[in-house]
């Protein structure tokens, strides 16, 4: 079916009349930020349509609704994305072309929302994607940052953030909407009244401090399909204009507070992957961007239904982590003080509604509140969760008389803490992980006593991503070439990708592969030449790992790598060595000075590796300022080789390693997180794994016995490439620049191991498998063919079969059929 009669003409003529209306100039006259405006509003008002049609139909069905609630959604830029979801991509550009423009310039002049942080974030754009596409009724509710994630400046090879100011040109694809704003209550105290009426105890929260939410809707379109689903992103305003008169009512302080408040609740994306600053400020945005959107969802069901208690057959609460898991006593405070139910219909409602995604074991990222501070900010709320706690430790007591030991771990609120994955596993009907190990490290270890008491509740969705972004707008002429040979289902059902496997063989498949790849890198080359100003090679091999920065991911362990390298070839400047350029990516938390330190080793060993005549050449170390969705897609599509380093247990699942498979590089990593699947589809010999496997880490962790100080003593050349950290060599002679990051690795500190991460233990079998990649990539036709079974192995890492899963055992949600 045709769901858009697209016509080159009127397009180009639309644009005309945008620019002419919105800046009185003429297509010659405008700059091209002007024209990315006017082609995106241009765009909007075909998805307007589209839009409008999708959400009346929902409606007329009655279906029943997911609200993925999170924090993070990193998008990434709209326009080249919606005009693929179009099918309308060519036509556009050719439309452009015949206008002078070119689109790709175009798209460049959008800014990437970043409103998010790493995996997390991103993996809900992609389940955006995916619902649409697939055709299911879903609303993603979040916050309307005024900044998102900081942009990185490397300046002396350290990183420095700058704000990153997004929405200063204005945002073509939101639409504000006044009509919907909520009331988001804080503070006050709660006042208990009886009513004659109810026979019941009303609560009324008083003296409290109101933002006004307001929704600002986001297209998102599915592919080919005609569906556009909703991103609904929350600002807030003061609940009423700042008065004067309320300053001789005596409220004047009130009145500015609650304009400080609207400013600053929705200010700011905190930069923080898997470690909680827990500042009362993250818990308001928790709380305003919660409240808003249950309200929401309630006024929708209440439109057509008139029983509150059915709510959960209507409605979905999906919580992506547990950022989102005040969304449990909230429900339960709206259905038993604002409609009227009983706390144990409440909880019928409330247990069948919400369900909960855990996406980290790394304990510095649990969620924890001091109970001060929460029952000051959220007083009703609070009573939710201290009724909830006492009736569920009661239940522990009745299961497991006089083991109390269970109520200490398993307690919502313990030593004066509200324990937030423990509020969203007893208040959800569903717990998952985000990739088999994982999943499995949470009911044998991270959550047993939970897995123990309830198992029905635990399963696991490997996580995916979308084709439609990382590999047909990010690399169109590997798109192209799969379409050749597996025909276009791909785009909409990846695993037929499979149909490559019988061309993995073949030569000039192999070749045209290669040559893509190639240009690809020569793509990248030139992006590296204008940002780092070096000159690498597109014959060499491009290693890469980007991903945020943290001990864990072990980009460390990397650079000791690279540091090592270089060392054996400087003294053996005659050995067989295939020319690797090293490519590095990612921001650090503003805060976190190992991390820190890290990019600034990366870069000071690039700077003196790049400008050393004596190896002339063939060791490249490149790290590429502000890794983003935008520049990732051209990274993705270069990449020979993808680090996917972590340390074994550490990463729950990565999307990045399934993002770099789809575009033919090879994965070389520990068995961890969703590199254990991609093994098992890719093929053990497919793949290069090294490293300590997750239960040998665990049994470390908890028996002791691991000594980084054997590594070190017994291998001279490691014991070579950590001297080096402090001898000067990488720092201008400044021997304490790299000392916090050298005494992690064999030094204790307080509660800490020396090297918590086990760099020195897998550093050997790391290089080993390094040298491996190596031989492997001078076959030339060998590793075209393992390229190409990655690439035809990769359909099950599509956010299109995570989604499906999620639907079918978790949502239960009807496909659109518009
Ligand atoms: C409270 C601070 C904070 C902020 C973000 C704690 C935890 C987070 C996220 C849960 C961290 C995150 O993004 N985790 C990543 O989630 C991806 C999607 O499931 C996984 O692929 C990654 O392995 C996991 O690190």
């Amino acid at each position: 079916m045709l769901y858009l009669e697209f016509e080159k003409q009127t397009f180009k003529k639309t644009v005309a009349e945008n620019i002419k209306n919105l800046y009185r100039r003429t297509l010659k006259e405008a700059t091209p930020q002007q024209i990315f405006q006017a082609v995106s509003y241009a765009v909007k008002d075909v998805i307007i349509d589209n839009w409008m049609k999708t959400q009346a139909h929902i409606e007329q069905e009655d279906s029943k609704i997911v609200y993925y609630l999170s924090m993070e959604f990193l998008t990434g830029r709209a326009l080249g994305n919606d005009l693929i979801a179009l099918t309308v991509y060519d036509e556009v550009k050719e439309a452009m072309d015949e206008l002078g423009v070119d689109l790709n310039v175009i798209e460049d002049q959008e800014p990437d929302p970043a409103l998010g942080n790493g995996g997390l974030g991103r993996l809900a754009a992609c389940f955006l994607d995916s619902l649409a596409t697939l055709g299911y009724p879903a609303y993603g509710c979040g916050i309307r940052y005024r900044y998102g994630m900081f942009k990185q400046r490397i300046q002396n090879g350290c990183q420095q953030e700058v704000p990153d100011n997004w929405l200063r040109e204005g945002n073509p694809f939101e639409l504000r909407r006044p009509e919907y704003a909520k009331e988001v209550k804080f503070g006050g105290y709660v006042r208990v009244q009886y009513n004659e009426k109810t026979k019941r105890n009303d609560f009324i929260q008083e003296g409290y401090q109101s933002v006004r939410a307001i929704p600002y809707d986001m297209p998102v379109v599915g592919y080919n399909n005609g569906m556009v689903n909703t991103l609904r992103i929350w600002d807030a305003e003061a609940v009423s204009d700042f008065q004067l008169d309320s300053f001789d009512k005596g409220d004047y302080h009130k009145a500015v507070e609650q304009e400080n408040l609207a400013r600053t609740i929705v200010e700011v994306l905190y930069p923080n992957d898997n470690h909680l600053a827990g500042k009362e400020l993250r818990l308001k945005q928790q709380y305003f961007f919660i409240s808003a959107s249950l309200q929401t969802a309630i006024e929708k069901y209440k439109k057509q239904h008139s029983d509150i208690g059915d709510l959960h057959k209507k409605v979905v609460f999906q919580m992506n982590d547990t950022h989102p898991a005040v969304a449990v006593p909230e429900l339960m405070r709206i259905l038993i003080d604002e409609e009227g139910l009983t706390w144990d219909e409440a909880w019928k409602v409330t247990t069948h509604a919400c369900a909960y995604t855990n996406h980290t074991i790394m304990s510095e990222a649990l969620e924890k509140w001091p109970v001060d501070l929460f029952s000051r900010l959220l007083p009703r709320v609070y009573q939710m969760i201290e009724e909830i706690n006492r009736r569920f430790v009661e239940h522990i007591r009745f299961m497991y008389p006089g083991d109390e030991s269970k109520v200490a771990s398993m307690a919502i609120l313990y030593d004066g803490q509200v324990r937030m994955a423990n509020l969203a596993i007893v208040g959800s009907f569903s717990v998952n992980g985000v990739a088999h190990i994982h999943t499995e490290i949470l009911e044998k270890r991270e959550l047993r006593n939970f897995y123990e008491m309830m198992p029905e509740k635990f399963n696991n969705k490997t996580n995916g991503i979308t084709q439609r972004r990382f590999l047909m707008h990010a690399n169109p002429l590997l798109a192209d070439w799969v379409t050749k040979y597996v025909g276009e289902d791909w785009i909409t059902n990846l695993p037929v990708i499979e149909r490559l496997m019988p061309f993995a063989d073949n030569e000039k498949v192999q070749r045209e592969f290669l040559n893509i790849k190639y240009l690809n890198k020569v793509r990248l080359a030139k992006y590296i030449k204008e940002h780092n100003h070096i000159d690498v090679d597109p014959h060499s091999i491009f290693d890469v790992q980007v991903k945020r920065l943290h001990e864990y991911k072990r980009q460390f362990m990397n650079i000791l790598r690279v540091m090592y390298l270089y060392n054996l070839l400087k003294e053996n400047p005659d050995m067989e060595f295939y020319p690797r350029t090293f490519i590095f990516g990612g921001k650090a938390s503003a805060g976190y000075e190992r991390a820190k330190e890290v990019i600034n080793l990366i870069n000071n060993v690039g700077e003196v590796i790049n400008n050393d005549p004596d190896i002339k050449g063939r060791i490249k170390v490149v790290f590429i300022e502000d890794y983003r969705v935008s520049n990732a897609e051209l990274i993705f599509a270069a990449a020979d080789i993808s680090e996917q380093i972590s340390t074994a247990s550490k990463e729950a699942s990565g999307t990045g390693n399934m993002k770099f498979m789809i575009n033919g590089a090879v994965t070389l990593g520990t068995m961890d997180g969703a590199n254990v699947e991609i093994v098992e589809e890719a093929g053990r010999e497919n793949v290069e794994i090294f490293g300590f496997l997750a239960q040998e880490i665990i049994d470390y962790e908890k028996n002791g016995g691991y000594n980084p100080l054997d590594y070190y003593n017994r291998d001279p050349e490691l014991k070579k490439v950590l001297d080096q950290l402090i001898n000067g060599e990488y720092s201008c002679g400044d021997k304490d620049r790299f000392r916090d990051i050298h005494d992690s690795l064999l030094v204790q500190r307080g509660q800490e191991p020396a090297d918590m991460y086990f760099i020195l233990g897998d550093f050997k079998s790391y290089i080993t498998a390094s040298q491996k990649m190596e031989s492997r990539y001078r076959d030339r036709r060998k590793w075209a063919k393992t390229a190409i079974i990655n690439i035809a192995k990769s359909g099950k890492f599509s956010s299109d079969r995570t989604i499906f899963q999620y639907v079918e055992e978790i949502w239960h949600l009807d496909k659109i059929l518009l």
